[in-house]
């Protein structure tokens, strides 16, 4: 057993942020152990989710907690997650992402759906969410396809977030 560690999270503009990430295979210790230093970056960011692309892995694998910091915690590992249903109702959420820190911006997608993935121990799992894991869930899934929320504004305000965030990576390069 070797200990956790935490990853580096990317920041937009970056193309490895923009690929469609490719299924995984086999759930193997490798995986499980990625799947746990995901978990730990999540925490110490903190975020309620983090998509392997976000740490540099082309892989079909997500993590979340939207428990609120009031719970218990609880975990979640998805591999190769899909969407086998989702709402007629809409829900309208003021999103963030850790890969393009400090900015929200309202952001509307079915109010429930459910998923299909493989947990921890490769078991294949439907579940339904609602509300902010709804939200996260489905957030998540983009980061596998290469999505990011601020693909669902205007033109006008993504180019002046990505503008924004070159900035920002140019300084913080001086820094280092
Ligand atoms: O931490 C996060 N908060 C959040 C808030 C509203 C909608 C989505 C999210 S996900 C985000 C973490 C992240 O970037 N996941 O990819
Ligand atoms: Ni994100």
């Amino acid at each position: 057993m070797t200990r956790m560690s935490l990853k580096k999270i990317l920041l937009h503009p970056d193309p490895r942020l923009k690929k469609a990430c490719e299924p995984v295979a086999d759930i193997n210790a490798d995986l499980r152990k990625l799947a746990d230093d995901m978990l730990e970056t999540m925490y110490d960011a903190p975020g309620v989710g983090l998509a392997a692309p976000q740490v540099g892995k082309v892989m079909r694998l997500f993590v979340m907690d939207f428990s609120g910091k009031e719970a218990d915690p609880d975990p979640r590992v998805l591999f190769n997650p899909r969407l086998t249903w989702v709402s007629e109702t809409m829900n309208t959420y003021e999103e963030g992402c850790l890969s393009i820190p400090d900015i929200y911006e309202d952001v509307t997608r079915p109010e429930q759906v459910r998923m299909v993935y493989q947990n921890i121990d490769g078991k294949e799992i439907e579940e339904e969410f609602e509300g902010l894991g709804a939200t996260c869930a489905q957030h998540e899934l983009d980061h596998l396809d290469g999505k990011l929320f601020i693909d669902y504004l205007s033109a006008i305000k993504r180019g002046m977030i990505t503008k924004k965030m070159k900035k920002l990576k140019k300084e913080l390069a001086r820094d280092t």
